[in-house]
């Protein structure tokens, strides 16, 4: 497997309790590398657009509220198989599904303030990176 980059967010819920570090430390030490970084307070429009695949759901209002709650930290994290690899850090959506020791058993307060995000598939890791990086931020 190919050496990946994939977009995450430590989300509201996380940075609201002082996590950045703590779930720093989680992806890190599954061997992804922080290769870009940066604290954002993210706009209305901003959610809407990033969570569009979502808008029909019924939960899509609450978590764009949710996502402009407070600061966000977005990063872009590379290794091998890093999209399924952060997705196996971050853990099950819901928490009480997630495996112990992932960020979302560890940390995440509900189903919705789950305290990461993680992209789904290289192609929209690709899509999302650009959403908020330059590609001279990104330093590998
Ligand atoms: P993410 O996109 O944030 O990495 O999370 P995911 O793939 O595990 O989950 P997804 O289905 O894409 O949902 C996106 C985010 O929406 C919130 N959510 N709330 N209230 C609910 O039933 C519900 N379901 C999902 C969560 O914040 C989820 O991470
Ligand atoms: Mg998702």
């Amino acid at each position: 497997m190919a050496v990946e980059r994939t977009l995450s967010i430590i989300k509201p819920d996380a940075t609201r309790r002082n996590l950045t570090g703590k779930i720093n430390a989680l992806l890190e030490g599954a061997g992804l590398r922080i290769v870009a970084q940066r604290r954002i307070q993210m706009t209305r429009t901003q959610a809407e657009t990033f969570y569009a695949v979502h808008k029909e759901r019924p939960f899509f209002g609450s978590l764009c509220d949710f996502m402009t709650s407070g600061p966000v930290v977005v990063q872009v994290l590379e290794g091998e198989n890093a999209v399924a690899k952060n997705r196996e850090v971050m853990g099950a959506t819901n928490p009480a599904d997630a495996a112990p020791g992932t960020i979302r058993k560890e940390f995440a307060e509900s189903i919705e303030a789950n305290s990461a995000h993680g992209s789904d598939s290289a192609e929209n890791a690709a899509v999302e990176i650009a959403y908020f990086f330059a590609g001279a931020d990104i330093v590998g």
